[in-house]
């Protein structure tokens, strides 16, 4: 481990500080990010326990009262980034806590709490705090069930918005934002003027994004947007990261005590609704991921609305390793692909496969390489057993930070740093990941 590169890591989430959560990186993204900051929690508790834990409580603060909780939460004004508050319309409003998108993001809170607790050595300190938080947690899984299961009992959930997936301008999604009409106000993004714009998304794409945010604000739900469109999609991060929160959510419930045994059921009964209807779907979602499964060897998207494949490999394909959806023999052919994968860029895993029509080895979601995501890979290959490629997946990604530092993704042909440097989850992971 080089202890120099430990020492710009730390300074890198000191910095993004802002006193309880952490900007991804300054000006780019000056506000807190839904899963940027639980990744960013678990780097935090290699050096500061209580402060990892309260970049949680900073998210759960944005939660609304029916369990939802943003992608974005605007804790303070910044003029450096759009869409901010106002156009996504929540300036003010009396059921948004603190102004905030309309859209959430792969609801992974759980699994941060999890995590910080699973490894703390206080935790008789932290037991009372998840006994609090237990409802507002099962309320968010509740409200995705809720809102995002189109046809009952399909264990599958919809996004609705390329930025909800984390993989915004992903090639799978050119296909199903075709049927997507351009928003037709006037707007200056922010993002072009701070990196290049071959390294972000397009103007098309942002039109298109911001339609959709100026659905939500002029009311449409989150339920009919899901059911109807225009942009509707069983995203496998989303999916996968739900079902390995749920896991831990199942966790929390059992060391605090309230996992509802018979005894307790008619003690309470909105806990019991919670427990039951997590438990059916997680079911679910473990028969029917297998109707994503692509005879190629990977588990694929899916178009709700054309009830369609979206068959691109991308990284999201291999995550429901990580939430263990998989069998030991889809398992297996997916270390196969993997193991190409890796071998046709210079590092790490690409988040679109090189061999894929639209990979683009330094745009964004189009091929560059993410730390967050390959170590959620790895650590899903480790829970099949294949600790090899897990490996290999370490080695090529974090050579990255040895050779220039922490960026939000890099070239996954040159290795160059892309996007906004000096980033958040990019250095939490290396701290997480250096350590095991
Ligand atoms: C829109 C903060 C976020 C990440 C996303 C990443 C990017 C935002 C943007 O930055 O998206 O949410 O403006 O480009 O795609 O995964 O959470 O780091």
């Amino acid at each position: 481990m080089s202890e120099q590169l430990k020492q710009q890591a730390i300074k890198i989430l000191q910095d993004n500080d802002r006193g309880g959560y952490t900007v991804p990186t300054a000006k780019l993204y000056p506000f807190q990010w839904y899963w940027d900051s639980v990744i960013t929690a678990l780097g935090w508790q290699t050096l500061d326990e209580e402060r990892a834990w309260e970049e949680l409580d900073y998210i759960m603060k944005g939660q609304w009262s029916d369990g939802f909780i943003p992608h974005i939460i605007f804790h303070q004004q910044s003029d450096d980034y759009f869409p901010g508050p106002d156009f996504w319309g929540s300036l003010g409003v009396d059921d948004i806590p603190i102004p905030s998108s309309r859209i959430s993001q792969p609801p992974i809170i759980a699994l941060g709490y999890w995590r910080l607790y699973e490894s703390s050595p206080n935790k008789e300190k932290y037991l009372p705090k998840l006994q609090e938080l237990l409802p507002k947690l099962y309320q968010h899984y509740v409200w995705w069930i809720e809102n995002r299961q189109l046809n009952a009992a399909s264990g599958l959930l919809a996004s609705i918005h390329p930025w909800e997936t984390g993989m915004d301008n992903s090639p799978v999604w050119d296909a199903p934002l075709q049927q997507v009409p351009a928003y037709q106000g006037g707007y200056k993004r922010k993002d072009t003027g701070l990196v290049d714009a071959s390294e972000r998304p397009t103007n098309e794409q942002y039109d298109k994004y911001l339609h959709i945010v100026e659905l939500l604000k002029s009311g449409s739900s989150n339920k009919d947007l899901a059911q109807q469109g225009p942009f509707s999609v069983y995203d496998l991060c989303i999916i996968s990261l739900f079902h390995a929160s749920c896991q831990d959510l199942l966790k929390i419930a059992e060391v605090t005590g309230m996992t509802l045994d018979e005894e307790q059921v008619s003690s309470d009964a909105s806990y019991t609704s919670y427990i039951s209807t997590i438990k059916d779907f997680m079911q679910q979602t473990e028969e029917n991921i297998h109707k994503l499964w692509n005879d190629k060897g990977y588990f694929q998207t899916w178009d709700c609305l054309s009830d369609s494949p979206l068959p691109h490999k991308i990284s999201a394909c291999f995550l429901p390793l990580y939430a263990g959806l998989a069998t030991e023999e889809q398992a297996a052919k997916m270390n196969d692909l993997i193991t190409k994968g890796l071998a046709d860029v210079n590092f790490g895993i690409p988040s679109t496969f090189a061999d894929e029509e639209g990979y683009e080895s330094n745009r964004y979601w189009r091929g560059p390489v993410w730390f967050h995501i390959n170590w959620l890979i790895a650590q899903g290959l480790i829970r099949y057993g294949f600790i090899n490629t897990a490996e290999k997946i370490k080695q090529s990604t974090m050579q990255l930070a040895d050779k220039d530092g922490f960026w939000e993704y890099y070239d996954s042909q040159t290795g160059k740093g892309c996007g906004g440097g000096s980033f958040s989850w990019t250095a939490a992971t290396w701290l997480v990941w250096q350590k095991i």
